[in-house]
């Protein structure tokens, strides 16, 4: 018998190895049965499509690789022998996709085979090697601050990104987790390198895998129906839930998924922030760059929530939470283990723990309408985003008024098309007025969650814009059309309210630091900050079925 023990998973004992009664085990079939019926998982068919699309895209990144070698005079044997590998990360590789999901996906190249090269050769080696028609959207984005190639194979969205090691050769059996690799590896592969390498060690760091991926789609449809899903607005993004859900899995490493969903609301929610959470020690390493330090970097003792990536260089997944966010979490946390408890005595079902938030409906009865604006969809995708990207900043700068208690973000933005006749029209429109809104076009909300657009640590940063299909509205020569995308941020006043609330210095601030970029462009592109009482909220913000707050009626003396 081994003299050590269990093994401990993570930087301390598990708080209980106990494991699951007969009622644990009902309450988690009765998990799965609700996620089934969620739609969170795709059928068989559909993931067997998926393991094709992966085994084509193997095959063809090998010839990619021998094709470069062979062009560089390499013979025959060496130039095979190079190899080439891929290598997934996002949900496809935590287990966790559900039917719409992509599939994240990384070429790893030996050291004679250049970005250029794979930009040059690899979309036509794509389309020559997959069925005929399976390759569609091809959409090469090089410049990005991770470079990447989008497109859809078989209608499988992939997310292709590119790392070339400083080896000779890359082997069928490579993997990733030695620190050494990294050794002499420019810094746009390091990036791409990372999602893999993170996503690998984080399951090498569970007890139980199959437990892990249960409790997190159900934590990852939790943060998605309470709207606190979303990396760009300050809220934990997929690898910051995937991580928390993993340190619960650790502290209890015989639970059921059930189980760790509890324990995850419980102890998450009075967690002593800003302890950071970690998966394991953080490692140092052979390269010269930052590894997140509170003691050393004044930057990380800003980190309000630090969720900390285990793969060398451990970096802060949760940079962008703010003090509202972070309440926020928190608070929902703390509802979400009262439901919990009772899912667990029976007296609620899972499917009280998905119900959708409130943010429309009974949230506040005041709203900051952030109207981003241009008059041309190319311009609004750039513009837009850029704006979505510093919502958080113009969030931490409310929450320093004094009046103000909350600022709330709400985690997509609006994006809506207008047609309109004139000058005054338009100067409408980007002050929020939706009276001359397209009447054959649908509002639609910018996921997320699913269009990657800023940088961001612990993960790989994909800037890419993602046109917008559905809303392909005919420009009229004869008309204005105008895109918008709104985003709403709630504000909770003080509990004395005898304070003025006045936050035309911020919003001043916030549309000082959009304008200031390069990109932006005075002739196409706006910025209003707008107020907006709960009841004027537009109609296409609630869905079907919703109440919408109304004015209080006021009793007539
Ligand atoms: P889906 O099932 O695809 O919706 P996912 O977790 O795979 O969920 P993504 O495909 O959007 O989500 O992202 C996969 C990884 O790519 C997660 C993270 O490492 C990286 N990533 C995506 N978007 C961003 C972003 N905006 N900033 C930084 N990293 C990102
Ligand atoms: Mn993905
Ligand atoms: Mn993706």
């Amino acid at each position: 018998m081994s003299s050590q023990g269990p093994r401990q998973w993570g930087v301390t004992p598990p708080i209980s190895s106990a494991l699951p009664t007969e009622p644990e085990i009902a309450a988690n079939n009765a998990l799965l049965e609700e996620l089934k019926r969620q739609n969170n998982f795709e059928s068989k068919a559909e993931s067997d499509k998926r393991v094709v699309v992966l085994h084509s895209l193997q095959k063809i990144t090998e010839e990619f690789v021998f094709q470069v070698s062979q062009q560089q005079g390499l013979p025959e044997l060496l130039a095979r022998a190079a190899g080439g590998k891929i290598f997934t990360y996002g949900s496809y590789r935590l287990g966790v996709y559900g039917p719409g999901s992509d599939i994240d996906t990384l070429v790893v190249v030996p050291k004679h085979v250049s970005r250029e090269e794979f930009f040059e050769h690899f979309p036509p080696l794509l389309s020559k090697r997959a069925p005929p028609g399976a390759i569609e959207e091809l959409t090469p984005v090089p410049d990005a601050f991770v470079p990447i190639i989008k497109f859809k194979y078989s209608s499988i969205s992939i997310d292709l990104i590119f790392a070339r090691l400083a080896v000779g050769q890359v082997p069928a059996d490579l993997t990733l987790n030695d620190n050494n690799l990294l050794r002499g590896v420019e810094e746009k592969c390091l990036r791409c390198l990372n999602g893999t390498r993170v996503t690998d060690e984080i399951l090498q760091l569970v007890p139980e895998q199959k437990v892990f991926r249960l409790a997190l789609r159900g934590i990852k449809l939790w943060a998605q129906r309470r709207a606190i899903y979303a990396n760009v607005m300050g809220f934990p993004g997929g690898v910051a839930w995937a991580m928390l859900v993993a340190r619960i899995c650790q502290l209890y490493p015989h639970a059921t998924s059930a189980v760790i969903i509890g324990k995850f609301f419980r102890i998450l929610g009075q967690w002593s922030w800003p302890q950071p959470v970690l998966l394991k020690p953080i490692e140092d390493g052979p390269l010269n760059v930052r590894v997140w330090n509170p003691k050393i970097y004044n930057g990380d003792r800003y980190h309000l929530m630090p969720i900390i990536t285990p793969a060398y260089p451990s970096m802060c997944a949760t940079h962008n939470i703010t003090m509202s966010t972070k309440e926020i979490i928190s608070n929902e946390m703390k509802l979400a283990a009262e439901i919990v408890d009772s899912i667990m005595v029976g007296q609620l079902q899972w499917k009280d723990l998905f119900s959708k938030h409130s943010f429309f409906t009974n949230g506040y009865k005041y709203y900051l309408s952030i109207v981003a604006a241009s008059r041309s969809r190319e311009s609004q995708l750039i513009w837009s985003g850029l704006v979505e990207s510093k919502i958080r900043l113009l969030v931490s700068s409310l929450e320093q008024v004094e009046a103000i208690h909350l600022a709330h973000p709400f985690n997509k933005g609006f994006d809506r098309v207008h047609h309109c006749r004139a000058e005054e029209e338009v100067e409408k429109i980007i002050n929020g007025d939706l009276q001359f809104q397209a009447k054959d076009v649908k509002t639609e909300k910018t996921d997320l969650t699913s269009v990657p657009r800023h940088n961001d640590a612990g993960g790989v940063a994909e800037t890419v814009e993602n046109p917008n299909d559905a809303a392909k509205a005919d420009e009229k020569a004869d008309e204005n059309t105008i895109y918008t995308t709104t985003y709403y941020v709630g504000i909770e006043l003080e509990q004395d309210g005898t304070k003025q609330l006045d936050v035309s210095y911020q919003t001043r601030e916030f549309k000082d630091i959009c304008t200031a970029w390069q990109q932006y462009n005075p002739e196409m592109n706006t910025l209003n900050v707008v107020h907006t009482r709960n009841y004027d909220l537009p109609p296409d913000v609630f869905e079907s079925g919703e109440t919408r707050p109304t004015r209080a009626t006021r009793k007539v003396k």
